[in-house]
């Protein structure tokens, strides 16, 4: 044991009473929602880099946290930073963890010692997580922190950075499928551009959908089970990112024939920054077959930046789950909290604080979400709002033609007449679960 979590316990289940602000409220794994089990619906895991390597800096200020793996130059703090990452998915009863290559071993400049060091440290996670029982959402590259990607990786103009990339992803796929990780996420931070003036847009989408084939290629040769999953974001780093949300990424997907294979990580910041809400981009996605995993936290809507702040908003979380629950849950994908703690809060339980509340968040609104669905209200005006698309009449117009349909509504004098949405309606019942 290290001394970081000293003092702190274990976090159980305490229920809704209880007043211990280090105990589980509402996340309660063994309580079963619709035939399962709480801990398998939400499949939580923690986000290496926001609360392990994130120091603590904004664009004004630098590290504010000092941990005793700091600074990151060297694999014996790599292991320690490894221990304590442990010991509070322990701490926390998280079933996964994610992670980039850069937030788990030290940025050494070259491929191949930035690939050995990997190797290394994921030995080393090897055994933690059979030793607890900690299993691996996903693993990712990070190709976006180091000068080398400033103008982009697969996307890059520079075809050494292209190969730099694949190189990349190849290690991290390699270690994922090592550690049997069951997804494995792409998020473009800086596939996209800064100015059209210097960029060629057309050939940029080509080189990434390419790349994108490449990845999928190499997880069946290497005979990795995992999804491939896209992350959808409209900006930030990059002006304008090309996998901008998730109708645009599924576009894009289906251009370069990859939408059998690659799913979308969807994140609750990113869906805003763009525009949406989380639910949208969740319904989009499930309506497209490619609804794969959730990136779960929020923004701050007065700043407008992606401030992966922890969740704290019942409804909203609410919703989301309503439609994925709708959907028949996120198979293989999971709740990753990719959200960091504010830089004021420096303390070892604040950490533990965060987690606790993200999780009691989502729990709360995974049951207000079951509970509706269960209680059937909204499925139901649905269904009673399309009716009329179950008619025989209104099938065979849809295998009719622009003239035979004109002609009916001559012939039948077909006039609409209007029906309310009853949006107030169903926003109050949606307020009873919530
Ligand atoms: C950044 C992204 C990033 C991805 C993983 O905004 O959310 O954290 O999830 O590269
Ligand atoms: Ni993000
Ligand atoms: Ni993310």
């Amino acid at each position: 044991m290290t001394q970081f979590f000293q003092g702190i316990d274990k976090a159980s289940f305490e229920g809704p009473d209880s007043n211990n602000p280090m105990a589980f409220h509402h996340y309660n794994p063994n309580e079963m929602l619709m035939g399962k089990r709480m801990e398998e619906h939400l499949r939580f895991a923690v986000a290496y880099w926001h609360s392990f390597a994130w120091e603590g800096g904004d664009p004004f200020g630098g590290q504010t946290f000092e941990r005793p793996w700091h600074p990151q130059d060297n694999m014996e703090r790599a292991r320690i930073k490894a221990d304590v990452a442990f010991e509070m998915f322990e701490l926390l009863g998280v079933p996964y963890f994610c992670w980039h290559d850069a937030d788990i071993r030290p940025e050494t400049g070259h491929f191949d010692t930035n690939r050995s060091t990997l190797d290394e440290i994921t030995d080393y996670f090897g055994e933690k997580m059979q030793s607890t029982g900690t299993k691996l959402l996903w693993g990712t590259a990070n190709m976006f922190t180091h000068r080398r990607w400033m103008s982009g990786a697969s996307t890059n103009p520079d075809p050494d950075v292209f190969a730099f990339a694949a190189a990349t992803v190849k290690s991290c796929l390699d270690a994922t499928h090592k550690l049997s990780g069951e997804n494995y996420v792409l998020w473009g931070g800086r596939e996209g551009y800064e100015t059209l003036l210097n960029t060629n847009m057309g050939l940029e989408l080509d080189h990434m959908g390419r790349f994108l084939s490449m990845v999928v290629d190499y997880k069946h040769k290497i005979g990795f089970k995992g999804q491939i999953l896209v992350e959808p974001k409209p900006q930030e780093p990059s002006k304008h990112q090309y996998d901008y949300d998730a109708a645009t990424c599924f576009g894009f997907l289906q251009k370069y024939g990859l939408e059998k294979d690659i799913k979308l990580n969807l994140e609750q910041g990113h869906a805003i920054l763009a525009g949406h809400s989380f639910e949208h981009e969740i319904a989009t996605a499930a309506s497209l077959g490619v609804l794969g995993s959730i990136d779960m936290n929020r923004n701050d809507y007065q700043s407008g930046w992606d401030t992966d702040q922890f969740p704290n908003n019942v409804p909203e979380v609410a919703l989301a789950y309503y439609h994925i629950l709708k959907n028949g849950g996120l198979g293989s994908g999971g709740t990753n909290f990719d959200a960091k703690l504010r830089r004021q809060s420096l303390d070892p339980k604040d950490l533990i604080a965060a987690h606790i509340g993200g999780m009691d968040v989502c729990a709360r609104g995974l049951k207000a979400a079951a509970k509706m669905l269960e209680d059937g209200g909204l499925e139901e005006a649905l269904k009673e709002r399309y009716a009329g698309w179950e008619t025989p009449k209104a099938q065979e117009m849809l295998n009719s033609d622009l003239a035979s349909i004109a002609k009916s509504v001559t012939d039948n004098k077909i006039s609409p007449r209007p029906v309310s949405g009853q949006q107030e309606i169903l926003e109050n019942y949606v307020n009873r679960f919530v």
